[in-house]
């Protein structure tokens, strides 16, 4: 639910802790409470006092938030922007009162690249390559391949950018067709309705492509409520490796993952401590990430921390 509260802090007495508002997109998926729960848990480790905001995927309320850890005067601020569009405005308030921002997770369309200090998260085009990759290769010799998309939320950048790269990728195989693609706002539910809809205007789906692993598990429910096999009768590719999705893909439901990663704290909390010191950090920090097979979900499944 909406709402705030703070936690960490209390560096010891003498040198106050430095304090950091982050206004997080929301809750509507796996990967995403996982990255709250990295976030809140590096804040405490790294004696960082942590104001957090959840916004429901409004943005909204993530411009509500900012404007208030203004008034708060924090020292620092960060935020995984719900859309790319829009931020310019609060980001110049920010400015004008010297507070700096970092972009954690998604990014921003802003020309004005003074509005913030860095970002830290994952290449989203190189994961739709990924993607797409993998379906040219398990695609060979097949004549034709119906391909059905769920799109993340529409104007978030990983949605954006993941379509961009499979679309890019699958270049090479002209066999490979996207007869049908729609958002599916990164949600279970989401996932599942559009599936639905999928299934009841496209004969013959040999593929689901899905911006993220919970779309995916709703795709997985509305393909076995038609009768159908998921992994089988229809193959599906995701994006971002949660337990839900590998679980799913070591048991044979999904056939390849791309991994997206939400720990994104311990380096989120080095780079406020640098940026508030007035040290220089680099434009742009990009997560380390790889893919599964159902093979390699199996052997990865035991130690995987979310
Ligand atoms: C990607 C992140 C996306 C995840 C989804 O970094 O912004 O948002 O892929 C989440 O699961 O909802």
């Amino acid at each position: 639910a909406a709402g705030s509260g703070s936690t960490g802090g209390g560096a010891g007495a003498g040198d106050k802790a430095l304090v950091m508002g982050f206004s997080q997109v929301g809750a509507e998926s796996g990967w995403r409470t996982a990255n709250t729960k990295n976030v809140q848990d590096s804040a405490k480790e790294a004696g960082v006092e942590l104001k957090f905001s959840d916004a429901q995927q409004k943005q909204e309320n993530q411009i509500k938030a900012i404007r208030s850890f203004i008034q708060q005067k924090v020292d620092v601020i960060a935020f995984s922007p719900v859309v790319e569009t829009g931020w310019d405005t609060v980001l110049l308030e920010a400015k004008r009162a010297n507070i700096p921002v970092i972009l954690t997770d998604r990014a921003v369309d802003s020309e004005d690249t003074s509005l913030y200090k860095t970002f830290l998260g994952s290449d989203f085009v190189a994961e739709g390559k990924k993607a797409g990759e993998w379906l040219v290769k398990d695609s060979e010799g097949q004549s034709a391949v119906n391909v059905v998309e769920l799109q993340g939320t529409t104007g978030a950048a990983p949605a954006i950018d993941r379509k961009e790269g499979f679309a890019e990728a699958i270049k090479a195989a002209p066999q490979i067709k996207v007869v049908a693609s729609q958002t599916g706002d990164f949600t279970r539910s989401g996932g599942k309705q559009v599936m639905e809809a999928f299934l009841k205007s496209n004969p013959d789906i040999d593929v689901v492509y899905a911006h993220n692993d919970d779309m995916g598990l709703g795709a997985i429910e509305a393909i076995e409520a038609a009768g159908k096999v998921p992994g089988k009768d229809i193959k599906i590719i995701t994006v971002d490796a949660v337990k839900d999705g590998m679980t799913a893909l070591a048991e044979g439901k999904i056939n390849f993952i791309v991994e997206c990663s939400p720990l994104l704290g311990t380096q989120l909390m080095d780079l406020a401590k640098k940026v508030v010191a007035g040290e220089s950090v680099p434009e742009r920090v990009v997560t380390e990430e790889t893919t599964f097979t159902q093979e390699q979900a199996k052997k990865a499944l035991p130690s995987r921390k979310y």
